[in-house]
């Protein structure tokens, strides 16, 4: 075993929660799901395309997998994503129910029926078409989360032009990279948006980011939203101009299976961002079978809530398409959760009656931060499935997110007999949809761990040789068979698609995290394999340690890197942020490795612990270990542009010099 051992198993966590009778009984995925895709896995997918859309023209191949690793699925079919995300339930009969509940930071609210929806996406269809957009075209959306970047994505996949979102975080020169790399004909921005009360501007970047020539863009179609004095230029038009007044009838036709539907750049640890590629048929069943069956989605009667931001593939997947195909009603927040106070999430959940919630473990840490008061205070009654995405969610921030959240049944304090299952999804922007999640009908589910392959979906974990670990054991996690939402490759290079995931294994994807197979053969992701720490001949995870720092009462967030030591060839420093004031005199340090020492043995005891304010986070809340390693190793810090938030390591830097 040795040899072969990728990851040293940590970890003791052993609790684990059947779903109650009531749930199970009216699941909509039950485990004759399993059992339907082991018995034919192509047959259960061509099924399932034809059970979640409606298509133009039927395929007739599942899959062609003959010029592999770039997949076909669902060959000769002809399908539009904006059909099947409006227009045939409105010709269902379902045109008033409502699509989108939009809440604004400041406040303001618009909802949105199937009905209407529908009609701004043509709206839009036309208004774009009017400006020489035209099928296969790249359109860049550089827009806050409002409802016109949904309608925006819709409008290009109606037409069968192809969306390229970019966060409104990003600066000009990230704007501009990818907007070069993927040729874009039109750009759709805003004058900008709110964030904690202020407004916060984008049009600037673009102007920025389009200023020195050479660039593709023809036309720049600016949303007015937060109304903040705005530069226009020769390309630049009002969306109230060019779409308000464009015509309502627009007829959309059926696009091949593989059409491309979106590019959507993800930057990885080195190198340019890569523009990972979907196509529409595969795509869509894939996002909208999970959504339906992770979430237990009952479309006539649940609120969902996705709180991730369009300009993450998590806001593709789960809130402009697989919602709006399954027909759901959705709540859309454009800013932060604490404004204006820190309960605006649990009074959004309140007001609309959210019944399914799906967001990331660093807002769950954020929220333990804050403390239970803060939810305890209103009723979250509604809520009936719990979503985690983005990252292995510590044990404890899962017991915290079922017992506050998932057990509120008013705010008199009052308990649910049954707390809401919590589905933890692993899934990437390559994956394009959930690979491993539980079904919360079906699995007994484990905190911190994100457990079994869903339906369909051929996942493993193997060692440095390709061959499969045992229960017990960790090592690379993979994904053996080709599956119907998969990235058909990178923008424009052939070459680093094959490079990047088919190379490290033959015939297998590579995701780049490292997992393990508990003794059941569940399945745990320990994080990236770029992150892990090789101290004194052991192979340790990040997550693990972390999880056991967050563990500790004192400890609201950690991040753990290797840094390089003389004696142990890597060492582990960790840095933390605190939520509890220790007791007068009491050395935090020397606690919280003690605590790690004896929670999981002395090999994973950090060599140093720093505490910080802060933490270094992407937009959509993933860590950046790499710069906390830089800190580590004394290093000047590196690349540091996709940063929520840029004066972060400045904060850290002067937090080690007290
Ligand atoms: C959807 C998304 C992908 C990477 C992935 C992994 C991490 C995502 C996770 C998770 C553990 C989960 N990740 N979900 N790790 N448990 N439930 O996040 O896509 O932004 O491309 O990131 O995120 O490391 O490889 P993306």
């Amino acid at each position: 075993m040795s040899e072969s051992k990728t990851l040293d198993n940590l970890s003791n966590e052993t609790r684990s929660f059947a779903p109650s009778k009531e749930f199970s009984d009216n699941a909509i995925a039950t485990q004759a799901r399993y059992d339907a895709a082991a018995a034919d896995r192509l047959g259960y997918w061509a099924d399932q395309a034809r059970q979640v859309l409606t298509w133009d023209t039927d395929f007739t191949e599942t899959l062609d997998w003959s010029e592999a690793p770039v997949a076909k699925w669902f060959v000769g079919g002809k399908v539009n994503a904006a059909y099947n995300a409006l227009d045939r339930h409105v010709e269902n009969g379902l045109g008033d129910r409502v699509a989108i509940y939009f809440e604004g930071e400041p406040g303001d609210t618009r909802t949105y029926t199937y009905a209407q929806l529908t009609e701004e996406v043509k709206k839009a269809a036309n208004a774009f078409e009017s400006l020489g957009v035209e099928k296969g075209d790249r359109v860049a959306v550089y827009l806050p989360m409002i409802p016109e970047a949904v309608i925006t994505m819709l409008a290009c996949a109606r037409i069968g032009a192809i969306h390229s979102v970019v966060f409104g975080g990003f600066s000009a020169d990230a704007l501009r990279s990818r907007v070069d790399d993927a040729d874009a004909k039109l750009v759709v921005t805003a004058d900008g948006t709110w964030r904690r009360g202020k407004p916060s501007p984008l049009k600037p970047a673009v102007d920025e980011a389009l200023s020195a020539p050479g660039h593709t863009v023809q036309n720049v179609v600016v949303v007015k939203r937060n109304g903040e004095p705005t530069e226009f230029g020769p390309l630049d038009k009002w969306w109230h101009d060019v779409v308000d007044s464009a015509g309502t009838e627009h007829t959309a036709v059926g696009h091949d299976s593989e059409h491309p539907l979106f590019v959507l750049y993800t930057s990885g640890t080195t190198g340019k961002p890569k523009g990972i590629v979907h196509t529409t048929g595969g795509f869509l069943t894939q996002t909208a079978v999970t959504h339906r069956d992770t979430f237990d989605l009952h479309p006539e009667s649940d609120v969902f809530w996705c709180t991730a931001d369009i300009g993450w593939v998590t806001g593709h997947s789960y809130v402009t398409y697989a919602p709006l195909v399954n027909g759901a009603t959705q709540v859309i927040y454009e800013g932060t959760p604490d404004t204006p106070h820190q309960g605006r999430w649990w009074e959004i959940v309140t007001k609309y009656g959210v019944s399914i919630l799906y967001t990331a473990p660093t807002a769950i840490r954020t929220f333990m931060k804050w403390g239970r008061q803060i939810p305890d205070g209103y009723d979250l009654s509604s809520l009936r499935v719990l979503g985690s995405v983005g990252e292995p969610i510590n044990p404890e921030a899962w017991m915290w997110y079922r017992d506050v959240i998932g057990s509120n049944n008013g705010a008199n304090g009052e308990k649910k007999a049954n707390p809401t299952p919590i589905v933890d999804t692993w899934w990437q922007t390559e994956t394009g949809a959930h690979m491993i999640a539980p079904l919360p009908g079906v699995t007994k589910t484990k905190p911190g761990s994100a457990q079994v392959a869903v339906p369909g979906i051929s996942i493993d974990v193997v060692d440095e040789a390709g061959n499969s670990v045992g229960n017990g054991e960790g090592g690379f996690l993979v994904i053996r068979e080709p599956w119907p939402a998969m990235l058909r490759g990178i923008w424009g290079d052939m070459e680093r698609y094959k490079d990047t995931y088919w190379s490290r294994f033959e015939n297998m994807y590579f995701a780049g995290d490292g997992a393990k197979k508990d003794d059941d053969g569940d399945i745990w992701l320990l994080g990236r394999v770029d992150d892990v720490m090789n101290v004194s001949g052991h192979r340790l995870s990040t997550t693990e340690i972390e999880s056991s720092l967050v563990a500790h009462p004192y400890v609201a967030e950690a991040a753990v890197v290797g840094a390089k030591d003389e004696t142990t060839g890597e060492a582990v420093v960790a840095f933390v942020i605190l939520q509890a004031e220790p007791a007068e005199g009491e050395d935090v340090v020397a606690t919280l490795r003690n605590h790690v020492g004896k929670d999981i043995g002395p090999i994973a005891k950090p060599k140093h612990v720093l505490v910080v304010p802060e933490l270094p986070k992407t937009r959509s809340g993933k860590i950046m270990r790499r710069l906390l390693k830089d800190v580590a190793e004394g290093r000047e810090v590196g690349d540091a542009t996709t940063l929520a938030d840029n004066t972060v390591m400045s904060q850290i830097a002067q937090s080690m010099k007290k």
